[in-house]
């Protein structure tokens, strides 16, 4: 049975793979790392082994690593786009810093190491729509450009020292779990948060500012699916396109108002998510996710904003 380290579990992607995790791996052989300080619900902390893990402390992950003889490593941590405009030398520290503390601790202790990469490794000059798996990719964002070098040196790695690394580019992520904090991309969980709570909402971003979407389970399923693929498969090691739904915020209004028809949502666009959203691609190509380790999601719009509602009835209600 994989012995797995989940950094970041706390966080939007974390807290809902830890669940899974646990629930197929067996709770003894996923450890939480979490950030000191972080508030730990009761299922983290009933649930199974649970260590502070900061991905830029290399010590303290390599002592995990021993600890609990870990040979898959899930890398969440990360510092969001508009967040990361705003604090540039922490999204560095921690997603090109920690990574590379990864990355030398997965040559040393032979792991697999999945970090995630984005649609916002793209930029202007990227195709806008079915953005190839492989293009230009110049970002303006620090967001993009740490997630651009993350993908080379996990590609360097792989290549040079055949660590196994896989990554997946992530749409904006809908959950019902933990809010994300920070992307350009929250309000499109956000709105659903007031629509059920009956509360009027603020959209930061223009209408026909298309993004790639994806609801929690068709992401948690992608991670799990390629960190099991076989790697005879895998022609591309960082980091596969993987789509689901792309929508602008007059589609996602729209469908939320058929639930909820008198939902009121305007538009207080901030700009800096606007340049952005702008900058990233409309909708991404998944070919080569689909033809090397059969990636197909689950859910489109429709079936997510059921599910999606329904849990926050209970949540929230
Ligand atoms: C963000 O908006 O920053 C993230 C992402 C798409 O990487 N959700």
């Amino acid at each position: 049975m994989k012995k797995i380290l989940v950094i970041g579990a706390t966080g939007q992607i974390g807290s809902a793979l830890m669940t899974k995790l646990r629930k197929e791996y067996g709770n003894d052989n996923v450890v939480a790392g979490y950030i000191e300080g972080v508030p730990l619900s009761d299922e983290l902390k009933n649930g199974g082994p649970l260590e502070i893990a900061d991905v830029t402390n290399a010590q303290q992950i390599a002592a995990i690593i021993d600890k609990y003889k870990i040979d898959s490593i899930y890398n969440l941590a990360a510092i969001l786009s508009a967040q990361a405009e705003k604090r540039p030398l922490l999204a560095w520290n921690i997603q090109i810093g920690g990574v590379l503390n990864l990355l030398e601790i997965s040559r040393e202790k032979g792991c697999s190491l999945f970090t995630p990469s984005s649609i916002g490794a793209f930029g202007d000059s990227s195709p806008k729509m079915k953005t190839p798996q492989e293009t230009i990719q110049r970002p303006r964002t620090i967001y993009g450009v740490s997630k651009v070098s993350c993908e080379l040196l996990s590609d360097y790695y792989f290549y040079r020292y055949g660590v196994d690394t896989r990554s997946v580019r992530f749409p904006g992520l809908i959950s019902y779990e933990t809010l994300p904090g920070g992307g350009t991309t929250d309000y499109a969980v956000e709105i659903y948060y007031a629509a059920v709570k009956g509360e009027k909402f603020e959209i930061p971003v223009k209408a026909g500012t298309f993004m790639d979407m994806m609801y929690m389970p068709d992401a948690l399923k992608a991670m799990v699916m390629l960190m099991e693929a076989d790697p005879s498969r895998l022609k591309h090691r960082n980091s596969f396109n993987i789509a689901s739904m792309s929508f602008d915020p007059e589609i996602i209004y729209n469908e939320i108002k058929k639930f909820y028809p008198d939902f009121v949502a305007e538009y207080r666009i901030d700009p800096v998510r606007q340049q952005i959203a702008d900058s990233w691609p409309d909708m991404l190509d998944d070919s080569c996710a689909r033809a090397e380790w059969d990636w197909k999601p689950d859910y489109d719009l429709e079936s997510m904003s059921i599910d999606m509602i329904d849990h926050l009835k209970k949540k929230l209600l």
